[in-house]
């Protein structure tokens, strides 16, 4: 029984070679590189590929997610706060209401119907990849990122001397969550001065994150919980609406930004 074409090992090893080659090529310059795959992240890059922005996301770890897969205290469920339910209604999760004005859902569902969405609309993705440096113009504008395989910086230095590449664009927006890792890279040049996240308030956390998502830095939009470190917001736990709602406020100001309409 032959159920498969016969196609060979050199011909699917062609076919992946050519078709990564292909797209890292042509986003080697995207509109909007976002670091970090996470629920701000990707919220930020569905809403900017959905208007026809060119967008890659740039992650570190394999799989994409961040912290929306399990939610809190390693239960598998994830909160929003209304109005971010309205989101997940948009992005056809199932959820049920908790109490007034909050609602719980799955987090490998909800997770993964965000990842589709970001897919779907155009979203390209560079895993396993972690970004080292931001690249810099004369007037202190951030014009791209730096990178590398992230295996790279787990091995010792004496086997993986291996220079990173860089790629570029007209806007990075950092979601890489509590780390803020774009706004470290510029704060060890004595450019910004990142606060640092502050104790746990939701009541008031959710409203402050989305009040200060914005352009941090020429060239550079932050969203999600980097926004927290950066400003020295308080926390606000294994609730995910502020994450949808800032990826959302960063596409706008991407938008506006680049000149183009949602
Ligand atoms: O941490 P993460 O989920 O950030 P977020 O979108 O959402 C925060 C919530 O998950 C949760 C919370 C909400 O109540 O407190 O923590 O702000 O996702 C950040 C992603 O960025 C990746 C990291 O692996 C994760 O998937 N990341 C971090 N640093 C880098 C990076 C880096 N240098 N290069 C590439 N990816």
């Amino acid at each position: 029984m032959q159920i498969f074409k016969p196609v060979g090992e050199k011909e699917v090893t062609r076919a992946i070679v050519e078709s990564f080659m292909r797209q890292f090529y042509e986003y080697a310059q995207s509109d909007v590189i976002i670091v970090g795959a996470g629920p701000s992240g990707l919220m930020a890059g569905r809403e900017l590929a959905s208007a026809g922005v060119k967008v890659l996301i740039v992650e570190r770890n394999n799989y994409l997610g961040g912290g929306f897969w399990i939610g809190g205290y390693l239960m598998n469920k994830v909160t929003v706060r209304e109005p971010a339910n309205e989101i997940l209604d948009e992005l056809g999760v199932p959820y049920e209401k908790f109490s007034l004005g909050l609602y719980v859902a799955d987090g490998p569902h909800a997770c993964s119907k965000l990842i589709a969405a970001a897919c779907d609309a155009g979203v390209k993705f560079a895993n396993m990849t972690k970004v080292d440096d931001v690249v810099l113009r004369e007037d202190g504008r951030i014009a791209g990122v730096v990178i590398n395989w992230t295996p790279i910086s787990t091995l010792p230095r004496e086997i993986t001397c291996v220079d990173p590449v860089a790629i570029e664009s007209e806007l990075v927006i950092d979601a890489t969550g509590h780390e803020a890792e774009v706004i470290s890279k510029l704060e060890e040049r004595g450019m910004i001065k990142k606060v640092g996240t502050g104790a746990m308030w939701v009541e008031r956390s959710e409203d402050l994150l989305v009040e200060h998502t914005g352009e941090a830095h020429p060239g550079l939009i932050v969203t999600g919980m980097a926004v927290v470190a950066l400003y020295g917001l308080p926390r606000m736990g294994p609730t995910f609406g502020a994450m949808l709602v800032s990826g959302k406020r960063a596409a706008e100001i991407c938008l506006q930004k680049l000149n183009r309409e949602a």
